[in-house]
């Protein structure tokens, strides 16, 4: 794969756009460190945050005189468009594609005996309000992404400008993806088809406003008025996550994104529009994905965004910083605004078991907690600030909380939303964990710990999912101590796994639906996880709902469309982009039936 230059793309339409001069010189503009030195005052009125809504913007172009379609052409180039571009009406799912698959496991002989490895555990069952469902994200699924007023986000220059590296393979993109925005009707009838309860979905903050700020698009505000009504039609209850990862690419050249606290006004009325138009018609809300994710891509490799000077060491921790803030202010914006379904954010992370009894292993494990979960789950779930061995390492840079920021930080999140998709082993680097502490060029720096998928046996901690997410292992042995560390250290009121999902090696490479559907290594996943899951509640956990991802196949990032997570296969070679159950999907939602609060099978019965 040759590496893109980032112009390429417009030098083409520059052949045929007289105004290609004009626009290149406003385009350097807006990437220009220069833009922070205008005038404080030109600066403010080009760019503030006001409820005079598109007059400011129409400050900000004639000042920049840039338009939505500008950014497109000169940030992202040409993108690719569906075979289908209006929204379709649903059909029944066939019942021939309601068949379940044949049982997973067979019982040998009746069951009732307590034991985790049993088939049926009669000690087993889901609260009465317990909720299950699937899960996806904006970019991931949507495609549409010039359609009805959408802006750029960074994922788009991400996905279309090579800069000095390449950031997604195989050059794909999330231009039309599953084409979701036209099918989602469909989708959500195939759910709801199989009784699933919940569909979290994210909504796309470039929809709603193309810049991020000031205009705000209607159309956009109508399509996902659409998606939630459908749901409810189906009876579905929509979660809706408010950022998953896709940053209106004009916040990101105007002050870094994420680096800047400005985003945090930003991103609050963001959430003000939608909170307000949407209000209890959403069962749960979720302010931001993963920021350990989307603030650890700091630094961006050069050639996609503006530069910035700001060190790559502390960038992460000032996205973090500003995240927190972000997601605090929404979190009391949406109580204030008398929202009654829960209001989080989801963290992630895998459990984090020591490789070997030693104290340093232990010391790890625990610096590991820190720089990933505790990053955010301390201040949110314990004292308002962060863990202690993180601010050592961030005092020479970051500011500290102040005390009123504490407070609202602080018991900002109705319950612990968790994307705990598998477990690593733990332990200190070879020279020992101080002399990394004091080396900032160690490898390991500044957690400190070391990490494997191997045991202290040699063998792994279990089945490796598809090479393109090396990270993932079916570990779910480890679920039920996952979920007990959760509520032992963060005492939440209730923790939900928002995402859990398994990519099943090689299987973008085959060819056949009815080998794709046949997805053993995913059902054995979701089984065993739910049994952990079980586990955990009757051990007393308070585990309130489980949310898999993903709903369809989709774009895995910078993976493209060569890793799976589906519970449905989507065949991406066809323009109507059809979707088929994998055998998955059956599994996962079997489980509740059979371990439903009242009325579950009687001990020995086959599934
Ligand atoms: C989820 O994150 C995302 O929310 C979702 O969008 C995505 O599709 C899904 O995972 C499947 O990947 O490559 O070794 O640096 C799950 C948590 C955290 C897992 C970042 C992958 C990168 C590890 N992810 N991690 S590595």
């Amino acid at each position: 794969m040759g590496r893109k230059s980032r112009y390429d793309d417009v030098s083409v339409e520059s052949t045929s756009d007289g105004s290609w001069i004009v626009k290149r010189f406003i385009i350097l503009a807006l990437l220009s460190p220069c833009l922070a030195q205008l005038p404080n005052t030109t600066f403010a009125n080009a760019t503030a945050t006001t409820a005079s809504g598109t007059s400011a913007l129409a400050a900000a172009t004639a000042i920049m005189d840039v338009s939505v379609e500008d950014l497109w052409d000169l940030l992202v180039g040409p993108v690719s468009l569906a075979a289908t571009t209006t929204t379709v009406e649903a059909t029944p799912v066939p019942s021939s594609e309601l068949i379940p698959p044949p049982p997973l496991y067979y019982p040998s002989f009746p069951s009732g005996y307590e034991n985790p490895a049993m088939t049926k555990n009669s000690s087993w069952s889901f609260p009465a309000d317990f909720w299950w469902g699937v899960a996806s994200a904006a970019y991931q699924v949507e495609g549409a992404v010039k359609d009805e007023g959408r802006g750029p986000s960074i994922w788009d220059v991400l996905t279309h400008r090579g800069g000095a590296v390449d950031y997604t393979i195989a050059n794909d993109t999330g231009d039309i993806g599953d084409n979701h925005y036209y099918l989602y009707k469909q989708d959500i009838a195939r759910i709801a088809a199989l009784g699933t309860q919940v569909y979290s979905f994210s909504i796309s903050w470039s929809r709603i406003m193309p810049f991020g700020r000031d205009l705000i698009n209607e159309q956009a505000l109508a399509h996902y008025d659409d998606v939630i009504n459908t749901c409810i039609q189906y009876n579905v209850t929509p979660a809706v996550t408010l950022y998953h990862w896709d940053l209106p690419v004009y916040l990101m050249n105007l002050y870094g994104g994420w680096l800047s606290e400005s985003i945090v006004d930003d991103f609050v009325e963001y959430a003000r529009v939608v909170f307000s138009r949407y209000g209890n018609q959403v069962g749960y809300w979720f302010t931001l994905n993963e920021p350990i994710v989307f603030c650890s891509e700091y630094p961006y490799p050069d050639g996609f965004f503006k530069k910035t000077s700001i060190p790559a060491h502390q960038q992460p921790y000032l996205c973090g910083q500003s995240a927190l803030l972000a997601h605090a202010k929404a979190y009391h914006l949406g109580k204030s605004l008398n929202l009654t379904g829960p209001i989080s954010f989801k963290t992630n992370g895998g459990y984090k078991i020591p490789l070997t009894d030693s104290s340093a292993d232990a010391l790890a494990v625990q610096r590991a907690w820190d720089f990933n979960e505790g990053w955010f789950a301390n201040p949110v779930f314990i004292n308002g600030d962060y863990p202690s061995t993180l601010k050592a390492y961030t005092s020479t840079f970051l500011r500290n909380f102040t005390s009123e920021e504490q407070s609202l930080l602080k018991g900002s999140a109705d319950l612990f939303a968790h994307d705990a998709y598998t477990s690593q082993f733990f332990f200190a680097p070879d020279a020992g964990i101080d002399a990394c502490i004091t080396n900032s060029s160690h490898p390991h720096y500044p957690s400190c710990a070391n990490t494997s998928y191997t045991g202290p046996t040699g063998w792994n901690i279990g089945y490796a999912a598809d090479p393109g997410s090396p990270w993932l292992h079916i570990a779910t042995d480890w679920v039920p101590a996952f979920l007990r560390y959760i509520h032992d250290t963060w005492k939440p009121s209730s923790i939900a796994i928002t995402e859990f999902g398994f990519s099943v090696p090689f299987e973008q490479m085959k060819t056949l639906s009815a080998d794709i559907q046949s997805d053993l290594p995913r059902r054995v996943y979701y089984r065993a996880y739910m049994e952990g899951v079980l586990t955990a509640i009757a051990e007393g956990v308070p585990v309130v709902g489980t949310l898999a991802w993903s709903i369809v196949d989709n774009l895995e990032w910078s993976e493209g469309f060569g890793v799976r997570f589906g519970l449905q296969y989507v065949n991406f070679s066809d323009p109507a982009r059809p979707r088929r159950y994998k055998a998955s999907f059956f599994e996962y939602a079997s489980i509740f039936k059979e371990y439903a609060a009242t009325g579950h099978a009687a001990n020995g019965t086959m599934r």
